[in-house]
Formats: C-alpha cells, structure tokens, sequence
C-alpha cells in the first residue's frame, strides 16, 4: 500500500492552515484541494466520461449503496471494475454505503453487526455490514474505498450520536481487518455529530490507526453552517499532517474556502449536477442563475466570459435559456458540464493561491463571510 499510494504537501499558507498538495494513487495524482464530481451510478448524470475529462475532474466518485442494487458488484468486476466500466482511467472513490442507507432506504434497523434495509428498487431485504462494503468496494475496485459509517441525523441527542461514533469505530476496525486489496486505499471516518468532544476522540481513535486518509463525516446533514467550520476546525488539527483529509459531502464556495483554510484537501457534493437539473447554473462569487429567468431570452454572451468549459465557450445564455424553457436533456448536460467545471476551477484557484501564498489575502472575502450566499 504504501508505495502506491502516498500524499505530498508542496506549500502550507503563512497565514492559514492551508496546504496544496498531490495524493498519489494507482490511476494517477490529484492535486489538491480539490473538488471531485459524483458518479453515483458509475456515471456523472448527463455527461460522458469524456465530457467529465474536460472539466478538470482528476477524482470521480461512485456509491457502493447503489451499484450494489443495480447491477451489483459482480457484473462492474466482470466488466474489468468500475474504471473499465465507465471509461475513467484515472483516480477513482467509493463511498461505503453508510450515509446512503441512511438518508435513502425505509424501514432500516441499525445493530452492532450493520445495517438492514429494503431495497427501494424492488422492497427486497438487504443486510450490509462493514465486511459487506469492504467485499463490495474491493470487488468494485475504485483506488480510494471508504470505511463503512453510521452517519446520525441531525438533530439527534447526544447518546444516539455517541452511540454510533462508537459503533462507526468498532465499524472501522472490522473494515481494516477486510480489506485484502493492496492497490486500494481505505480511508477512515471521524463521525461526533456537532458535539466537538466526541469529534476530539473519533479523531484521535481514527488517527492512531495509520491510514491513508480521513474523512470528515456526518457534517452537512442539516446543522447550521456555522457549525460545520467548528467541527472542521476541530477536528483537522487531530488528523495527520501527511494523510490527505476529505469532508465528505461539502461542496459551497464558502464552506470549501473556510474548509481549505483549515487544512482539509478534498471534497464531494451533488450540487453541480442537482442543481443543472434544475436549471441553474453556479457563477463566480457563489451565485447561482436560474437560466429560466426572462432576462436571458436575448442575452447572447456565454454564461461566464472567464471560464474555459466546452457550455461557455460554445454557447450563449439565450441557448441555455431556450434549451431549459424546453426542457430539452441537453440543457442539463450542458449545465453540468459548466457547473461541475466552475467548482472544480474555484478550487483550483485555491490551490495555485496558496503554491504563492496569497490564499488568506485572496480568499479573504471567503474566509471572513459569516452569513452563506450559496447554500
Ligand atoms: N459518511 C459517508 N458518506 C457521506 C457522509 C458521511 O457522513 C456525508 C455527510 N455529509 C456525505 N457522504 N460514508
Ligand atoms: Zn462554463
């Protein structure tokens, strides 16, 4: 594991905690910070693998929850893995399944051994354990694979929350003892709700065990965002330096900036694609434009003159405004391919300010912000 997998920090910023980066995998590096697009079903919705190339997209996620019910794990190994099934050749994650148990399937019962639920394909009876993710993640093959986690609602009283950062622990070390593939790299999760001692101890716990990564869980789950920066700033200082450190579901200008300043290097949403399904597209400074909006109609200049995607420099608002009045498909891919781009950009724009450490001056108006803008 340890030679094909490594994390290198180039520059720390002066002024905050800060750092860009290169996390090393089998299937090439992805300098960080940076966002990755979700791929839940082993495809980013409405764009190719070649469109997604274009983006600037180096990591793309997929969900082990939901290849597991369609079409399993089997048929992805049989197709060569998941990079050979959907055409992306470079690094790739699976999330474990925990959180999307959780926030998608009915009637499920959590004890010690996992989690049972019904499938909301076909209401058949579905048990996955820790040893049941890792099988699956290693069989699908992604370079990263996650721990499996119980992620508590919020809010939730502070026993439930202590009970499943425990149990996300004991969780843990059933993972580690799965995992069997060299070439893959497990990463932990520190869960702890919004209570920062149970976050200092997850951390703490999760950090002794010599992974090669952590994950930040169980935040954007409905918490003010205040408190997302609390935890954040809690909770890095306790994880390596030298390990790459991912907040799992994040993906706000403002919330990634502050996120950066406090040393975390990699992030997931599904804002970009949800919200080009929507019709919207994200600009610079976080807005976010609905492309419905009679203002468009006879606005022919590109949505973004200063952004270099395959929407903007090829297309108009007008087109967008027309493709999205008619709800063509084609008005979400284009969206998608634009928004996915955008945020990737943003941390982009991170990264290379803090190679010149200008990140605290540059992103100030970010890091300063109290009130979100785009959330
Ligand atoms: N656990 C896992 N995946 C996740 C989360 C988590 O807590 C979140 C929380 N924002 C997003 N995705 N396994
Ligand atoms: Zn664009």
């Amino acid at each position: 594991m340890s030679e094909k997998f490594s994390f290198q920090v180039l520059a720390e910023c002066s002024q905050t905690k800060a750092r860009a980066g290169f996390f090393i995998t089998p299937h090439g590096r992805v300098a960080t910070p940076r966002f990755m697009p979700v791929g839940t079903l082993a495809n980013v919705k409405t764009i190719t693998t070649a469109q997604l190339g274009e983006t600037g997209a180096q990591m793309v996620l997929a969900n082990t929850y939901h290849l597991h019910l369609q079409p399993g794990e089997a048929i992805v190994a049989k197709a060569g893995g998941l990079h050979s099934f959907m055409q992306w050749h470079g690094p790739m994650l699976t999330d474990s399944g925990g959180f999307q148990v959780f926030s998608l399937s009915e009637l499920r019962q959590v004890t010690d051994d996992g989690v049972t639920f019904r499938s909301p394909r076909d209401g058949q009876v579905i048990n996955i354990t820790p040893e049941k993710s890792i099988q699956i993640q290693n069989t699908l093959g992604a370079d990263v694979i996650m721990a499996f986690d119980e992620c508590p609602p919020y809010p939730a009283s502070r026993e439930v929350v202590e009970d499943a950062t425990n149990r996300t622990y004991r969780w843990l070390e059933r993972c580690i003892a799965t995992h069997q593939r060299q070439d893959q790299a497990l990463f932990g999760i520190v869960q702890g709700g919004v209570h920062l001692d149970l976050r200092a101890q997850a951390a703490l716990e999760v950090a002794k065990l010599n992974l090669p990564g952590y994950a930040i869980g169980g935040v954007s789950v409905g918490e003010p965002p205040e408190l997302i920066h609390q935890i954040v700033e809690a909770t890095v200082p306790l994880l390596p330096r030298e390990k790459p450190r991912y907040l799992m579901g994040v993906g706000t200008y403002r919330e990634m900036a502050k996120a950066v300043a406090a040393g975390v290097d990699l992030f997931d949403c599904v804002i970009p694609t949800r919200l080009a399904r929507h019709g919207a597209a994200l600009v610079q400074q976080g807005d976010r434009w609905n492309l419905k909006n009679t203002r468009f109609r006879e606005d022919f200049t590109p949505l973004d003159e200063t952004c270099p995607c395959y929407t903007c420099q090829n297309f108009t608002r007008a087109y967008l405004c027309h493709l999205v009045r008619s709800r063509e498909i084609l008005a979400y891919t284009l969206l998608s391919i634009h928004n996915i781009t955008e945020l990737i950009r943003f941390t982009q724009r991170m990264r290379e300010a803090i190679l010149s450490d200008t990140f605290a001056t540059e992103f100030a108006p970010w890091l300063t912000q109290s009130a979100p803008t785009d959330s």
